[in-house]
């Protein structure tokens, strides 16, 4: 009965003579932590049993209902099977490990072929599934990889919106994805999205924190920083690059490309515009130019002139071209880019590009086979992973925004790829699905209003919002412009015209700016550099009082980037333990009755868990769960909030 106590009661293990049992009886211990450690992991699976899942934006189950298969790799002419087990020896991390960011970046520029960016494990996903891709997942398919993609500049596997959706949807740690890749894959350089001042965040952090998230980062195993801000405000992205710098990672620069180089009629960003950028980011000592086309607006001949205009002004400068292919042009304007000069492209696997993504990895490394811009990727090691991720994609099919086709009409709304399926789904959540056409016509407005911004994370939230603000409340731009004085505008919208994210190129439109903000704060410079810096060994030591000694440096910034947040993902823990380790499908959906699985909660420890019987709704709300766990019976109370 003591030992029995012990399993069922957490609030025991705090006791002080629980730690003198702890060391008594070791084994005891172990077998008691283990027992513990399942019978939290059989309450979230009761949970969903009998609730359902509760992943925000999940609409149904996976499509898919078996495990997915690894694919095996062969060597080239032959049958015979690539050993993956240990990871490839070859791949350009090694020139950043043993020479440094410089030597790496001058050996790019001096590769004569074009290289990849795979964005596979972070904007494919955020710009098709809602960034809900597992770290389970990822790991799976990460040996494979690092042979396959051994000569990949980089793999894009974490920033943007994969730090806080780890922790806030998927109950999972961040930095743990990071370290878990990162040993998988030690060859090919991983690659974050940095926004500038605001990290990996919506809104400027003190500097230090800046500092601190870039230095833990690269500790983490992150090798290049694609470092951008929403409004190409270059006050703000010198915090960023100065703080990848100090931290010894690769500073990629990057400016976000808007409007169309190649019409004279479209003269606000245009050529000189984009240059005279590039010139101060240089000047800032940049390792890599980043052109970031967020919304897919960069059209073959726009990428032609842009890049061979910065390669004739920039003759040493690597360029590295991002873009979303969502009006269909991805594939024509990576190869117009390259052609001019760009270095490096970015890419998704086949199944995970196209549309809002990235365009198709297997159709530009087919595109540059037997011409003097070879990718060094081979055709049938894209074919193999892109099986893994057909499957992988129909695991996720319950977070498909069922984006079907090209929509060139991006050229007039410039919606970035990442949020034309988030405000398709929000649209549809809100009620106003069948208003989609109405959204991205007040976007374009709500663009125009605001002074033609850079639209990219987080200024995109604030046209966003200011669009579905006026669709909701029936504005059309020229109400907005003249009830603008006395209008609730969403607080996105008026922190903007407060100056919290920044100056826009060519300042904000008056009167609409006065109007908006009224007698509110003006900020004219850089947001952040007002702000004191955070209290780092205070927050740690408020955090060790709160969840005990194992808060480590990285739990201190998930901490203050994302107070709340990292709250109740502890809490998830402290629910449910460790989530990351459970299969997606038993993640997202109830197993069948009978139907047995496995998880391994740590090497070498395996749960066989099978679903026996769901009992009746008792006298307290709550139903019976009854579960095979390792040959045992076992059963979880669970509330019925139907
Ligand atoms: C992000 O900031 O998360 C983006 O993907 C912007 O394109
Ligand atoms: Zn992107």
């Amino acid at each position: 009965p003591f030992l029995q106590r012990l399993l069922t009661c957490d609030t025991f293990i705090n006791d002080n003579c629980w730690t003198t049992f702890i060391d008594d009886t070791p084994d005891l211990f172990r077998l008691v932590q283990f027992q513990n450690r399942a019978q939290r992991m059989l309450g979230y699976l009761g949970d969903i049993v009998v609730n359902g899942s509760q992943i925000k934006g999940q609409v149904g189950e996976p499509s898919f209902k078996s495990e997915i298969d690894v694919p095996v790799l062969r060597e080239n002419g032959s049958s015979k099977d690539i050993d993956v087990s240990a990871p490839a020896t070859e791949g350009w991390r090694k020139i950043i490990v043993e020479q440094g960011p410089e030597a790496f970046a001058k050996a790019v520029r001096a590769y004569p072929g074009v290289l990849i960016t795979d964005t596979t494990w972070r904007d494919a996903h955020q710009s098709l599934l809602a960034t809900r891709v597992r770290t389970v997942d990822l790991l799976r398919i990460a040996p494979a990889t690092s042979h396959a993609l051994a000569n990949a500049f980089s793999l894009e596997c974490w920033g943007g919106a994969t730090f806080d959706v780890a922790m806030r949807f998927l109950h999972e740690d961040p930095w743990d994805r990071l370290a878990a890749l990162r040993k998988i894959v030690p060859n090919i350089p991983f690659q974050m999205l940095l926004r500038g001042a605001n990290a990996v965040g919506y809104t400027s952090y003190p500097d230090n924190v800046v500092y601190e998230f870039c230095d833990k980062a690269v500790k983490c195993g992150m090798d290049v920083f694609r470092i951008f801000d929403s409004l190409n405000y270059v006050e703000n992205m010198k915090l960023g690059i100065d703080a990848v710098k100090k931290a010894g990672g690769v500073v990629e620069a990057t400016i976000c490309y808007t409007g169309d180089v190649s019409n004279p009629e479209r003269k606000k960003y245009n050529l000189d515009y984009y240059v005279d950028l590039t010139q101060q980011l240089v000047n800032e000592g940049i390792h890599i130019l980043g052109i970031k086309d967020m919304a897919g607006l960069l059209k073959p001949e726009a990428a032609r002139l842009l890049v061979s205009t910065i390669r004739a002004k920039f003759p040493d400068l690597p360029i590295h071209v991002h873009t979303h292919d969502t009006a269909g042009t991805g594939v024509a304007s990576m190869m117009a880019a390259a052609a001019a000069g760009a270095d490096i492209v970015d890419v998704a696997i086949d199944s995970m590009s196209g549309m809002t993504s990235q365009p198709a990895m297997g159709a530009i490394v087919a595109g540059f086979e037997q011409t003097n811009l070879g990718t060094g990727i081979r055709m049938a090691d894209v074919h193999a992973i892109n099986s893994y991720w057909e499957q992988a994609r129909l695991l996720y099919s319950c977070f498909e925004a069922n984006v079907r086709s090209a929509d060139s009409g991006v050229y007039d709304h410039e919606m970035p790829g990442g949020q034309y399926t988030n405000l398709m789904f929000q649209a549809q959540q809100l009620g106003l699905g069948t208003q989609w056409n109405q959204i991205k016509k007040a976007y374009q407005e709500a663009n125009e209003l605001c002074g033609d911004l850079v639209k990219v994370t987080p200024s995109s939230k604030v046209v966003g919002d200011l669009a579905q603000f006026m669709v909701s409340n029936s504005l059309s731009g020229k109400d907005v412009e003249e009830r603008a004085s006395t209008l609730s505008f969403p607080t996105s919208v008026i922190e903007f015209f407060q100056g919290y994210l920044g100056q826009p190129h060519g300042g904000f439109p008056e009167p609409l700016r006065s109007n908006i903000i009224r007698d509110q704060l003006r900020i004219d410079g850089r947001p952040g550099a007002s702000l004191p810096p955070l209290d780092m060994a205070k927050l740690k030591q408020e955090l060790v009082e709160k969840y005990g000694s194992t808060i480590r440096d990285y739990d201190v910034i998930s901490a203050a980037l994302y107070p709340k947040v990292f709250a109740d993902y502890r809490e998830m823990v402290n629910q449910y333990g460790d989530l990351s380790v459970l299969p997606t499908r038993y993640f997202l959906s109830k197993p069948e009755i009978n139907e047995e699985f496995h998880v391994e909660i740590e090497e070498g420890k395996t749960l066989i868990i099978k679903l026996l019987a769901v009992g009746h709704l008792n006298n307290n709300g709550k139903r019976d769960v009854y579960f095979e766990l390792n040959g045992e019976a076992r059963v979880v109370g669970i509330v019925d909030r139907n």
